[in-house]
């Protein structure tokens, strides 16, 4: 048996390491999660050591990367450990591999490759050949062909939940985070799904089969009993009997309330009925910009009309909605963003999530070259077998009115061509951290209105009023 310690430091559940935790302990290994919320530090490094962990493993966003590398550095120093990286910041930035504090970085999905290196460690044997992990050795870096194909989800055993357990935070939530699948059909520049499906081929973007999925929830809300579950999947849809037949067992079998991210482009009425009844309470749609820059270079293919238009039918079937927007955008000036505001109001979203647009800087190692001032945003990216595309989507034009079919989930991204690993993958908004609380109370200040306990800012004006919505929504009275 080897031990296995998750270290991070956000309180969040990641659902990659309770996907791994569950594949470990069902090869017989034995896993915990240490947190470093950043107020007791020594603690959680005496946590880890008294833990005495054969494998550190670190899931890296990359806003966490310089932590992460830091903490390994020491946590290799105090225990005689292998320090390996995952997730979405190790496989964009594997040159990570260079600092001292990291052994290996996967390169994919760590289930497989994670108990391979576990059982080896266990073993006394080397694990430097493993399929989907560059490794560290006395003659450089060992760069392993990937783990191969994507895994198939009904395949895993459940998310190990138990893990997080050791905070009472988790234990006690009334939320419960769920994912149904993973990956995104389309190709928006900002974000790094473009690149995952391109990095990971074909199949990539998946749904857990309805039936699964409704059964492990299930049980989760016999033993967790959650008020609302929150789908954290990058968006709901990928097709349209694939939902449709996940909304009607989940209006069955679990009823509870629910949020999930959604896109505007796939709002449909009928959909968004169902939704209604199976307890659906709200929607987070991205608008990010205006349209101009939505649609060119975000390549977010939906227009300002079918915005408006989701936003009347999410109204009309009483869904509240999340909407994201994105300051800071190459071009973006304040009266850009204010003459943005009689959109919004129109829009009346419940709630308007800001976010910095914030570029990743990886082009540095990976081109050798850093275009000064200059973002260059991915586009499409070709899919890894050269097959067409298939993902409804590139950027340049608006989707038509809503999508054309239900073949939306290959990984084919489209007819303009880039190398994969010379585009630059900038940090996208978020679209997921646990949604806010509808019982923080909205304090005015200064004329916004401001939300916590995230430090997100609606367009509220000063001295609106607010009288509460269904579903517990606050909502404006529009000035
Ligand atoms: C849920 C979610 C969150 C959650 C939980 C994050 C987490 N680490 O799990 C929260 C709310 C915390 C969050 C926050 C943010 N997020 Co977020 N999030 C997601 C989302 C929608 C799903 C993640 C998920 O659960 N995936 C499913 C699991 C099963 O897969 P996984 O996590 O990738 O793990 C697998 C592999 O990566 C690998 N693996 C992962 N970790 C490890 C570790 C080891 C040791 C090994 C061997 C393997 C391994 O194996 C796992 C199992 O197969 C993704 C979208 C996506 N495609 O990933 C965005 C995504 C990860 N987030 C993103 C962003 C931008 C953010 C924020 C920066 C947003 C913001 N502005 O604040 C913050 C960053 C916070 C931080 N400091 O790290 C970007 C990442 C960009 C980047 N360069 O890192 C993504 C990819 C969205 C996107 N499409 O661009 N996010
Ligand atoms: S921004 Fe959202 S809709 Fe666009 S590719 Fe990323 S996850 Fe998908």
């Amino acid at each position: 048996m080897a031990r296995i310690a998750f270290c991070q430091n956000i309180m969040v559940e990641f659902m990659g390491c309770m996907s791994m935790s569950a594949a470990l302990k069902l090869a017989g290994h034995e896993v915990e999660v240490f947190i470093d919320s950043g107020v007791r530090s020594g603690r959680f490094f005496s946590q880890v050591r008294d833990f005495r962990p054969d494998i550190a493993g670190f899931s890296v966003l990359t806003p966490s990367a310089p932590w992460a590398l830091a903490a390994a550095e020491r946590i290799k120093t105090e225990n005689r450990c292998v320090a390996v990286f995952g997730n979405v910041h190790a496989i964009i930035q594997p040159e990570i591999i260079g600092h001292p504090g990291v052994d290996a970085v996967c390169r994919g999905e760590g289930e497989a490759p994670l108990v391979e290196m576990a059982g080896r460690l266990n073993r006394g044997l080397p694990f430097d050949d493993i399929p989907g992990l560059w490794v560290k050795t006395g003659g450089g870096v060992r760069k392993n062909p990937p783990a191969g194909d994507v895994l198939d989800l009904d395949s895993l055993p459940d998310h190990d939940r138990a893990l997080y357990d050791k905070y009472s935070i988790f234990r006690r939530s009334r939320y419960l985070r769920f994912l149904l699948g993973r990956g995104c059909p389309h190709n928006c520049t900002y974000c790094t799904n473009a690149y995952m499906k391109a990095h990971y081929g074909p199949g990539y973007v998946r749904k857990r089969a309805p039936e699964r999925a409704v059964a492990e929830l299930e049980r989760l809300v016999a033993e967790r009993h959650p008020e609302i579950i929150n789908f954290i999947d990058e968006v709901l849809w990928v097709n349209n009997e694939w939902l449709v037949k996940f909304l009607r067992l989940y209006k069955e079998r679990i009823g509870l309330p629910f949020a999930a991210n959604y896109r505007h482009g796939a709002i449909r009425e009928e959909e968004v009925r169902l939704m209604a009844e199976a307890g659906c309470r709200h929607l987070v749609l991205a608008v990010e910009s205006d349209e101009g820059k939505r649609l060119g270079l975000l390549g977010k293919r939906v227009t300002d009309a079918q915005i408006l238009q989701a936003g009347a039918l999410l109204r009309k079937y009483n869904i509240g909605m999340i909407s994201h927007v994105l300051f800071g955008l190459p071009g973006d000036t304040v009266e850009g963003h204010l003459a943005q505001l009689p959109f919004f109001r129109k829009l009346d979203a419940d709630y308007l999530w800001t976010s910095f647009f914030q570029p990743e800087d990886s082009r540095k190692s990976r081109n050798g070259e850093t275009p000064a001032g200059k973002y260059r945003f991915q586009r499409n990216v070709p899919p890894r077998n050269g097959s067409g595309p298939s993902g409804p989507g590139g950027p340049g034009e608006p989707e038509k009115g809503v999508f054309p079919d239900d073949k939306g989930t290959g990984s084919g991204t489209g007819p303009e061509e880039a190398d994969p690993l010379q585009a630059d993958v900038p940090v996208q908004p978020d679209l997921h951290r646990p949604l806010f609380d509808p019982r923080v109370p909205v304090r005015e200040d200064n004329g916004l209105a401001v939300r916590r306990p995230h430090d997100e800012v609606s367009t509220r004006a000063a001295g609106a009023e607010t009288v509460p919505r269904a579903g517990g929504f606050p909502r404006q009275i529009n000035s």
